[in-house]
């Protein structure tokens, strides 16, 4: 098939897994074309039936706001027409699903039948879908997608609570590449970060407010009250500055290190003992997966798809939104544990293997074949 791919193309989780899912249908054989305003940050080298098409708003100075919108309508008008393609899929429905059924009405007008698969990942339903300046549009357009798929059974649940729905929707959870995502034991690499024997906590997100960080900076004071530690913070966005200074404000910036976005993740996942992923809504939780695939435990919040991929009490520990005391005592006492913990990271990576990516991206290719 000939498949087009709009996506954020930033380290956001919607615009990695659809960057990962382009990829893998195109070791697949499919031809795949990625329309978005700059190449994925994933699409980091040359890959064969991979094509890229930059959208280009065009500047003008009546507009105070660049449309957007209708320069990525325009390019996938043109896209379908010149390329040929066989289907869209959308990731993340604001604003691309609402496009997306604007470039189909102009193709239908030109006697062009595209179908669209919108694919809703998260914060465009539980956090900012939701709000009255995008919620009947991103209900317009989900209803008239040709097929809508959702992250989670949580997040196809919430899209369902929150909004009148009267497409089906099929839950494809998000997967991993274990070839990529493995733990590669390098000592003389941890003894950089670590150099006697410290415990070491990671976590990598976006920095966004509702991703909780502050949370992971005071679960791990008071972890480092108690045991030698280090965290190691990978990412950026709103939040990151804020952070530094609070680490200093509380006397672990010398074991706290900011790495910014880094595209190696495995290779720090790889000497970490725990995982935090505190967030306020999390659809899914990528980057727990990520951690598990590299046989680190997760320390995380109860919300959303979570618990349908960190198990309780085998591959971590599941606790509400904002107990850093609770996030502390579970860390405290699993890294206390060698036994234990050695259990969890086993159980860690056999969950990950149930999101394997040759076991979910056929479901992707199942929805496509039933509209194309
Ligand atoms: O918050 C992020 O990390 C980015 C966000 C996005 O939509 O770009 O990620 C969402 O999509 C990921 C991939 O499907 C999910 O794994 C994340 O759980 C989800 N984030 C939230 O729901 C907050």
């Amino acid at each position: 098939m000939k498949i087009g791919i709009v996506c954020y193309p930033t380290y956001g989780g919607s615009g990695v897994l659809a960057t990962e899912l382009g990829i893998a249908l195109a070791n697949n054989g499919h031809q795949v074309h990625f329309i978005t305003y700059q190449k994925p940050a994933r699409l980091n080298s040359y890959f064969e039936n991979i094509f890229f098409h930059e959208v280009n708003p065009l500047k003008y100075p009546l507009f105070e706001y660049d449309p957007y919108e209708t320069s990525l309508t325009s390019k996938l008008v043109d896209v379908v027409r010149f390329e040929r393609l066989d289907l869209i899929h959308v990731h993340y429905a604001i604003p691309h699903a609402s496009v997306a059924f604007m470039a189909k009405q102009v193709l239908a007008s030109t006697g062009i039948h595209i179908p669209i698969v919108t694919t809703l990942h998260g914060t465009d339903i539980t956090l900012i879908g939701i709000d009255r300046s995008f919620s009947p549009v991103v209900e317009f357009s989900i209803n008239n997608s040709d097929a809508v798929t959702a992250v989670s059974h949580s997040l196809k649940k919430d899209t369902l609570e929150k909004f009148n729905i009267k497409k089906d929707i099929h839950v494809v959870h998000n997967f991993i590449d274990l070839n990529r995502f493995r733990r590669i034991e390098h000592k003389s690499f941890k003894n950089v970060f670590a150099p006697n024997g410290e415990k070491i906590i990671i976590h990598t997100s976006n920095f966004r407010k509702v991703k909780r960080v502050k949370d992971v900076i005071m679960a791990f004071k008071k972890i480092h009250d108690v045991m030698p530690s280090k965290l190691l913070m990978i990412g950026d966005g709103p939040e990151r500055q804020a952070m530094e200074v609070l680490c200093r404000e509380l006397g672990t910036c010398q074991d706290t290190k900011f790495f910014g976005k880094q595209d190696a993740v495995e290779e720090l996942l790889s000497i970490a003992d725990l995982f935090f992923l505190p967030s306020e809504h999390e659809s899914f939780g990528l980057s727990a997966l990520e951690a598990m695939a590299c046989q680190v435990p997760v320390i995380s919040s109860n919300v959303g798809g979570i618990p349908e991929v960190n198990i309780e009490g085998q591959t971590g520990h599941l606790l509400e939104v904002g107990d850093v005391e609770g996030m502390a005592k579970c860390s405290i006492e699993l890294l206390q544990n060698e036994d234990k913990l050695r259990s969890y990271r086993a159980n860690a990576l056999k969950k990950a293997q149930e999101f394997e990516k040759a076991q979910i991206v056929p479901q992707y290719e199942k929805v496509y074949e039933s509209i194309v």
